[in-house]
């Protein structure tokens, strides 16, 4: 089964600024959506949209951002915002009753990668349930183009013992290991990673290394490597390519997050095969 996380984390391209510099995005949250959090096995999750993670809020730094959340759940919920803006729309005070709706409203900056989850009393519950997604402000004179990729890092404790059951790549555990990501020979590949999870995530690539730009807010890159530590909410641009064709791992090098579901494969394939394959 093609998963709705894969679809819905996918950029090719970026959507690009806003026309009128207004960019409106509406979040709904609902309580107990069953969610896969592996082959097989379903959960009762709470979520923006129907998904875990929520949608990714694309955003031009300068532009205004417009975020209404709705409330369709049983508990008060709230959106709270990495990034810089007022207090109204920190998302903490503020919280929206069964029933109610908010807006969030604030000029989008600094560029870079920003999370966003609920923080509503007891966050630890709000967040491990899915109410978590992130938030990508381009620099306004924007990136290179590439082939755009968003991998969130989380994982669910079913039982909620204090250890976790899955660890799963955008809400799935080994989604891409069932739907290998094939990318072309030599394309260049930004990768947008973040960690949702109480406990540090160590994206690793195979056979390769990637330029790391810390949570995105620099437009330099400061590390050539192949692991980066993620600890908790941090997250990272790694950009990169392939050189060889053929088939790739990708994992969170803890070992014990990558049996449990953080691993998949790249496919390299030659240019024109995947030009074919792309709709
Ligand atoms: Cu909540």
């Amino acid at each position: 089964m093609a998963s709705v996380g894969f679809r819905a984390t996918s950029f090719d391209p970026p959507p690009g600024p806003a026309p009128d510099g207004v960019r409106e995005y509406t979040l709904v949250i609902e309580e107990d959506v069953p969610h896969e959090v592996a082959p097989g096995v379903t959960i009762p999750a709470w979520t923006f949209n129907r998904t875990v993670p929520g949608p990714v809020l694309r955003v031009t730094e300068g532009e205004l951002l417009r975020v209404t959340l709705v409330n369709k759940g049983s508990l008060p919920h709230t959106i709270h915002f990495h990034g810089i803006h007022p207090a109204a729309a920190d998302g903490v005070f503020e919280l929206v009753p069964p029933g109610g709706t908010y807006t969030y409203e604030f000029i989008a900056r600094p560029f870079g990668i920003m999370p966003y989850h609920c923080h509503s009393m007891p966050t630890s519950q709000h967040i491990h349930n899915g109410l978590y997604g992130l938030m990508i402000i381009d620099p306004k004179p924007g990136r290179p183009p590439m082939r755009e990729l968003v991998m969130v890092m989380s994982a669910f404790d079913l039982d909620r013992d204090g250890e976790a059951d899955f660890y799963a790549w955008n809400g799935r555990a080994f989604q891409y290991a069932d739907n290998p990501i094939e990318l072309a020979l030599g394309e260049p590949v930004r990768m947008y990673v973040v960690n949702f999870f109480e406990e540090a995530m160590v994206p690793h690539l195979h056979a390769n290394l990637f330029q790391l730009y810390p949570s995105g807010t620099m437009l330099k890159p400061s590390e050539y490597t192949d692991v980066k530590t993620l600890s908790i909410a941090e997250r990272a641009i790694l950009e990169f390519q392939y050189d060889y064709p053929g088939t790739y791992m990708f994992q969170c090098h803890v070992t014990e997050h990558m049996e449990q579901g953080l691993m998949g494969w790249f496919n390299v394939v030659e240019k024109t095969q995947a030009a074919q394959r792309r709709p």
